[in-house]
């Protein structure tokens, strides 16, 4: 062989080696180039090591699961504490990553401080509206840079048949108007931030008919709001592609956004109350629920596939199967494995199978 044709070969196999590696380091934000951004639910720990590797190669969004929530950063009235919610915006800023603010108002993980006065009594209702404004101005503030758009109210509808909202601090103490204010405040804090209105279980017919109503009287009282986050705390049980579609119809049709903010697959059943695990329960990720994984997350994605141009972002409620909320939550002790990444940080078979649906590739 002579020199040039040899050099000229080594050049070829140089090159297809560097575009083989480059396909190899795809990620998910990368197969759903024009889909919608993809992300995750993160830790501050994990915007360094290997779990920020494996974020930065998968995703284009993340969310703080915990930090920007009002209990963790608003301890008490005078103070607010950033440090781990900065650490998470800084990671989001220094690599171009897109992020969601989660959550402004919400009845869980609230600060103790916040529902009463200074003698210890329950706080008025102007007293209540004014620090929702004082909350949200200064955090909406400080991420306005970083946060494009903003989970303002996060599960103001009850669960229960003959309940239209749910009756929490908020409710009880300023009727259904909280929810008008903290849209109010949050559109003015950054009039450029997409607001959402956010809650789980929205597939389901009846809660998605509150959810609808609560949507369309905010839309005509003339309250900003421009999105709707359809938390995607899904089973390899349901929801089937005919209950996400009648859902995923019936949301466009209000003219919002649409993300799904907080994507799992559980591998058990639902449940509602909180319990310990049993005993002589069987918390492995047996073949079974391997398969019926796969096919859940290849039917889920198949769906919101097709609603690509009302869905803008899907994210995971956390990263990898080594940590997720549902080992506590509703069993606690209980191992799950929700996610596409294994415990070692490896793709799950049900990874692939999202991607083949995209791709048509194997
Ligand atoms: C979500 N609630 C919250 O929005 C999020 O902030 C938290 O980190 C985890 C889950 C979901 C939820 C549920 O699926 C069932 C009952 C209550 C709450």
């Amino acid at each position: 062989m002579s020199r040039r044709v040899f050099g000229i070969i080594s050049i070829l196999s140089l090159w297809s080696s560097i575009v083989t590696a480059q396909n190899d380091s795809r990620g998910l934000k990368d197969y759903f180039t024009g889909y919608f951004f993809v992300g995750a639910s993160i830790a501050p720990q994990e915007t360094e090591g290997e779990v920020a590797k494996l974020i930065l190669r998968e995703f284009n969004t993340i969310t703080a699961e915990n930090a920007m929530k009002m209990g963790p950063i608003h301890p008490a009235e005078d103070r607010y504490v950033w440090n781990e919610a900065d650490q998470i915006a800084d990671f989001a800023r220094k690599n171009g990553l897109k992020m969601r603010g989660h959550t402004l108002c919400w009845h869980n993980q609230t600060p103790s401080w916040l529902f009463l006065d200074s003698t210890g009594n329950q706080i008025s209702k102007a007293g209540l509206l004014d620090r929702l404004k004082a909350h949200i101005t200064t955090v909406m503030h400080r991420y306005k840079d970083a946060i494009y758009a903003w989970d303002v109210v996060n599960e103001a509808i009850s669960d229960q048949t003959d309940e239209y909202l749910r009756v929490s601090p908020w409710y009880s103490i300023c009727g259904e108007e909280y929810i008008a204010k903290a849209f109010q405040y949050a559109h003015a804090a950054d009039p450029e931030a997409l607001l959402f209105y956010n809650d789980y279980n929205a597939w389901k017919p009846e809660k998605r008919a509150k959810i609808i109503r609560l949507i369309r009287s905010l839309q005509e009282q003339g309250v900003p709001i421009h999105g709707i986050g359809i938390q995607g705390h899904w089973s390899i049980y349901g929801p089937d592609e005919a209950e996400l579609e009648a859902a995923l119809e019936e949301y466009r049709s209000l003219g919002l956004i649409i993300h799904i903010t907080e994507l799992d697959v559980s591998v058990y059943p639902p449940e509602s109350g909180r319990r310990d695990k049993r005993p002589d329960e069987d918390d492995s990720f047996t073949p079974e629920k391997v398969k019926l994984q796969e096919q859940q997350y290849e039917q889920i994605f198949r769906v919101l596939v097709n609603y690509k141009d009302d869905i803008q972002s899907i994210t995971f409620w956390n990263v990898s199967d080594q940590r997720t909320w549902l080992d506590r939550f509703p069993v606690r002790g209980r191992k799950n494995y929700p996610l596409l990444f294994d415990a070692n940080l490896q793709k799950k078979t049900a990874y692939w199978r999202v991607v083949a649906g995209l791709t048509g590739e194997n």
